[in-house]
């Protein structure tokens, strides 16, 4: 389709003639035409060759043959020379929320201002002060979009993203307008990075799902409001659209408006291919809509099971859903317990307590409690005798939980630069579940020191295996095929560590790791109680390696889990 990229000429014709302070009228014809080929649903070529452009709102003769001639050409020769009339660096200024071309304009003819890096630089020496109608307020205004622009230019984690979209449904779905209300976009896929926070919704009153949508607390600012969609930056500075559905379309729109972009097209090629017709509004045969009020509806349509969201790679799931062998992936609420919680004892800053309380909300029948170990003096590492110590203290507590919950006795043991581990055999036969990790030597390739722990036979799992931080930080040289075959062969379990940042293992060294037959464990690595929730990213991780509840350890009651650590100082000899 080739509406978006001719949406944007008309969008920067709009806002070249803006510049050059052509009549209003003028202009406001190609800003229109611009949003109006960018919300069609019809691919524009199409209409063209059935001769349907004259039907469009607005589409006056003059803007019908440009269209052509783009479809055609694949330019527009009067835009072309448009184009060279003025800097092509305005467009980057106009990419600053709340900076339109009147704006540039001003700034760029008195000041010569013609790039971001111009206007700071006019800012910091207060020249724009000097400009007509121009106060500090206004000023401070620029500033704070030029930031939202520079921080908007990243994705955002997948976290952050999640914590956002839920705060808005949770919201939203409250309100008596709002019938059917759900995130869409790589949210739903739950990607380790977001681009834009999409979301729908449904009713029986457009307008007022929009308004309830723009006016919520946490709305900073509007970017674009109109009668079924509305664009709004959110206090986290973050971009979310929203779009109003009508009901016979809904699971239409989210399917379309999930994606990926790859899954949809290869479906499209499969509608095609069965004479069907599939967009935003349904599936269709001819004229007539055959399916479009719920996923599974459409996906049945076409001989298909429905891939769950977080598959929707075209990575084989199209396939298995023809073949009606999709994976039956580990489940949000199949989790019975969280195995890596720091409490006060290290540097966590919620104790035992705490953490079972909130456990006990969530459901679990079981948690661990892995403080750091002593080497770790940064994170308060525990010597052996304060962990003898805080073991004695949670042997009590599970005294007087009565079984109502289990907390085991862990360990985040950190692995030393020659891969022995930081407390001796004697401790560590002492604990319920250690766990490995390194944390230290980033630049070295870090395979043999792992692989030497997972040999241990007390260790359980490798706690956020490659070390890597989302957008900051690669993760070290490491062999994780090595890793996972090891792994597999000794009962160690590998970890999909769900803090926001980390979801390491990623998806796809979770594939690979289940498919060698590894055991993976979801924890949070929570320093607070109100790290927990995070337990979701983890899941929807796994879920993306298409891991089944079956390959993941704390999906297991605790006679299994139990099992499990037993199962390898069997192995080994030590048991
Ligand atoms: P993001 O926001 O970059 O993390 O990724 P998405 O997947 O959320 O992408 P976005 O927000 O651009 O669009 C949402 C969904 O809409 C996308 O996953 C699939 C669908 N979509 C968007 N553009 C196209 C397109 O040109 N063709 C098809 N088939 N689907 C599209
Ligand atoms: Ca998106
Ligand atoms: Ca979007």
């Amino acid at each position: 389709m080739k509406n978006k990229e001719l949406a944007q000429i008309f969008e920067k014709w709009a806002d070249i003639l803006e510049f050059m302070g052509d009549n209003p009228y003028h202009v406001r014809a190609y800003r229109n035409a611009a949003r109006l080929i960018n919300d069609l649903s019809e691919d524009i070529e199409v209409l063209a060759r059935e001769g349907k452009l004259s039907q469009l709102p607005g589409i006056g003769q003059r803007l019908q043959a440009k269209i052509l001639e783009f479809l055609r050409t694949g330019k527009i020769e009067e835009f072309e020379k448009l184009k060279q009339q003025v800097p092509d660096t305005i467009f980057t200024l106009l990419d600053i929320p709340g900076v339109g071309p009147k704006t540039v304009k001003l700034l760029y003819e008195e000041l010569g201002i013609r790039s971001i890096e111009d206007l700071k630089r006019a800012i910091e020496r207060g020249e724009l002060l000097k400009l007509p109608g121009f106060g500090p307020k206004r000023v401070e205004k620029i500033k704070k979009g030029i930031e939202l622009l520079e921080k908007s230019g990243g994705r955002i984690l997948l976290g952050v993203a999640v914590f956002i979209a839920d705060r808005i449904v949770n919201h939203l779905k409250e309100h008596s307008a709002v019938e059917r209300i759900s995130v869409c976009g790589s949210t739903r896929r739950m990607k380790e990075t977001v681009g834009d926070i999409d979301i729908l919704a449904s009713g029986k009153n457009n307008l007022e799902i929009v308004e309830a949508f723009v006016n919520l607390p946490n709305v900073k600012e509007v970017l674009w409001k109109g009668p079924k969609k509305a664009t709004v930056i959110v206090e986290e500075g973050e971009q979310v659209d929203l779009r109003v559905i009508e009901p016979d379309s809904y699971g239409a729109a989210l399917q379309y408006f999930t994606g990926s972009k790859a899954h949809n097209i290869h479906l499209r090629t499969i509608c095609l291919k069965m004479g069907y017709k599939l967009n935003e509004y349904g599936l269709f045969k001819g004229d007539k809509r055959i399916a479009g009020r719920t996923e599974e509806e459409i996906y049945s349509a076409l001989g298909m099971d429905t891939p769950p969201p977080e598959i929707r790679e075209d990575t084989g799931e199209i396939e298995a859903a023809q073949e009606h062998r999709l994976p039956k992936l580990v489940g949000y609420n199949e989790i019975r317990g969280d195995l890596h919680l720091h409490s006060t004892w290290s540097d966590g800053a919620s104790t035992i307590e705490d953490y079972v309380k909130r456990a006990l909300e969530m459901g679990y029948s079981y948690i661990a409690i892995s403080d750091h170990s002593k080497s770790l003096r940064v994170a308060g590492g525990l010597t052996e005798e304060e962990l003898l110590k805080r073991n004695y203290e949670i042997d009590k507590l599970n005294e007087r939980l009565g079984g109502k919950i289990t907390v085991l006795k862990g360990a985040e043991v950190d692995i030393l630069p020659d891969g022995s581990l930081d407390y001796p055999d004697e401790i560590l036969v002492q604990l319920d579940f250690v766990i490995a990790a390194v944390h230290s030597r980033f630049n070295q390739d870090n395979t043999e020191r792992i692989l030497k722990a997972i040999n241990n036979p007390y260790v359980n799992a490798i706690a956020h295996p490659t070390g890597r931080i989302i957008g900051q930080r690669e993760g070290y040289p490491l062999d994780i095929e090595k890793v996972i075959k090891a792994a597999a062969e000794t009962g160690t379990a590998l970890e999909v560590n769900s803090y926001y940042n980390r979801l390491d293992l990623r998806d796809a060294h979770c594939r690979m790791a289940v498919k060698a037959g590894v055991t993976l464990v979801i924890n949070t690595d929570s320093h607070h109680t109100d790290h927990m929730w995070m337990m979701k990213l983890g899941v929807g991780t796994a879920r993306r390696g298409w891991v089944e509840g079956r390959s993941v350890l704390n999906t297991r009651p605790l006679s299994e889990l139990k099992a499990f650590v037993a199962a390898k100082r069997k192995k080994f000899g030590v048991l």
